[in-house]
């Protein structure tokens, strides 16, 4: 299906569409960059300026809104989100590249998020706690932080500002959304579906645009929180431009090198399934995508005829196609980031399994493809082993007992997403024990998290869990409440209350 029109890019700054700014870019289809899938404009400082002033004047109001009615605003954008699933997925098809299944997949994912918030805005919000002293009442109330930035990648242009933007205001926060210059698109129709849900007009803030746009707001004290989820690199510039701030919070998620362990009682074909779902899905272009398969050494040999075989036949071409198993890079730099990674794993030493590189499927041959690289290398401190690639290529290391395995799993810096392929309680517990990580997968894919869970990393993955459940205590801070019911004062600690 043909795309329609250019989608008019605007921003949504003080209750207000704004389609000019200090100068617009095209958003362009990664399966065929010929396709305009619209023009955006990119905030200015001054807009910038006027959203989080906006944010910070809306946030009293919000916060005093009843929080039921404000998880009320979350039924009605569900059913908005039902409305459109159809319609979102081509739109995110389009525009990043991934496969409409996966793209349908995203939205019944974000989807989810919106129903979890919705069914806890009902829940508790504090707690009754004991005190010392008799005739003392003691209460622990949530309350919102404030101003929260919502920085977005693109391969989740959907899912991950929901996972963000839900907790965040329904706690009674206000957000000034940056999604990625890559899927802007997405990102504004996240927004509209938030209007036409009926979220006041002034809680949530759009501002179009790229690192600068996302430093003014990493840069202004106003903001409380800066929830982040992107690279290693500009995490760490944003908890640097954060440091002075002393009641800033920075939950930020920040990719991985992620691993599969193949353990030698492995069955082989859920250990082939697994390998190839975790490396290549989403063309390895997730932050829990696997780059490295650890397998055990008995198995070697059976496990890459098979895995290799397997990569061989997957398709590649136009994500509209249904029988697409993964679409194009984002963009060029992207690919050629890739191939970059692709020669280097050669000049490294690697033994080349399957050589990848760019390709031009006959569904769509002007998209930036590439087939998937594979390679055996037993340096495990080799930059190809150790750095994100974000694309498909994967390395084989081996080993022979469980601990070495524990270690190579270890041996990066990041910890994100890990899994592990075994029919053995002893080797899954050790692994769930001893490695680091903050997802955890047994015979199945490190990738596919549900909403409900946790979703993190240690290590340079980043901080917390700055996505899904668990960001509820970043967006909100617990007051302590405490009440005298007596006569007189009496203090905890036998402080003498004497005056
Ligand atoms: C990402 O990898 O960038 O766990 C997000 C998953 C998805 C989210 C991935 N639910 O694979």
């Amino acid at each position: 299906m043909m795309h329609p029109a250019p989608m008019i890019g605007r921003l949504w700054i003080a209750g207000e569409w704004q389609d000019i700014g200090s100068g617009e870019w095209l958003s362009r289809s990664p399966s065929d960059p010929e396709t305009i899938i619209g023009r955006f404009p990119i905030a200015t400082p001054e807009q910038i300026d006027r959203a989080i002033a906006t944010a910070r004047d809306a946030f009293p109001s919000w916060r005093r809104q009843s929080r039921i009615l404000r998880a009320e605003c979350f039924d009605r954008l569900a059913r908005l989100i039902e409305r459109d699933t159809d319609s979102l997925a081509q739109l995110m098809a389009m525009e990043i590249g991934k496969p409409l299944s996966e793209c349908r997949a995203e939205v019944i994912e974000g989807l989810h998020m919106v129903q979890y918030v919705f069914g806890t805005g009902r829940e508790p919000i504090g707690q009754i706690v004991a005190s010392e002293i008799p005739e003392k009442d003691a209460f622990v109330r949530r309350v919102p932080k404030g101003v929260v930035a919502v920085i977005t990648p693109w391969n989740f242009p959907f899912a991950v500002p929901l996972w963000m933007l839900g907790p965040s205001l329904l706690e009674g926060n206000t957000v000034l959304f940056k999604p990625s210059e890559s899927s802007p698109a997405v990102g504004q129709r996240l927004v509209e579906l938030f209007l036409e849900a009926g979220f006041p007009g002034e809680v949530l803030q759009l501002l179009h645009g790229a690192d600068a746009v996302g430093e003014r707001l990493v840069q202004s004290p106003v903001v409380q929180v800066v929830l982040f989820t992107g690279s290693a690199a500009v995490g760490r510039t944003i908890m640097q431009q954060s440091a002075g701030m002393s009641d800033r919070i920075v939950a930020a998620e920040m990719g991985g090198k992620n691993a599969v362990i193949i353990a030698a009682d492995a069955q082989l074909e859920m250990a082939v399934n697994a390998a190839i779902l975790s490396a290549f899905k989403t063309a390895g272009q997730r932050c829990v995508s696997a780059s490295r398969l650890i397998v055990a050494e008995s198995l070697l040999a059976r496990f890459t005829e098979r895995f290799v075989a397997t990569a061989d036949r997957l398709r590649i071409g136009n994500p509209l196609n249904p029988q697409t198993f993964y679409g194009p890079l984002i963009h060029a730099a992207a690919r050629d980031n890739v191939l970059r990674y692709n020669a280097l794993a050669e000049s490294e030493g690697a033994e080349i399994l399957r050589r990848g590189g760019p390709i031009q499927p006959s569904d769509a041959p002007h998209g930036y493809f590439l087939s998937p690289q594979i390679y055996r290398l037993d340096s495990p401190k080799a930059r190809c082993l150790q750095e994100e690639v974000f694309g498909p290529h994967v390395g084989i290391v081996s080993f022979r007992e469980l601990p070495e395995a524990i270690d190579l799993a270890n041996g990066t810096d990041y910890g994100l997403s890990l899994a592990v392929i075994t029919e053995s309680y002893r080797t899954m517990r050790l692994i769930r024990e001893e490695c680091r990580f903050g997802m955890g997968y047994v015979n199945l894919p490190c990738i596919g998290a549900e909403v409900h869970l946790p979703f993190g990393g240690v290590k340079r993955s980043g901080n917390g869990h700055p996505s899904a459940a668990g960001l509820v205590d970043t967006v909100t801070h617990r007051i302590a409440w405490t009440v005298n019911h007596g006569e007189s004062i009496r203090m905890a600690q036998g402080l003498t209350a004497e005056v």
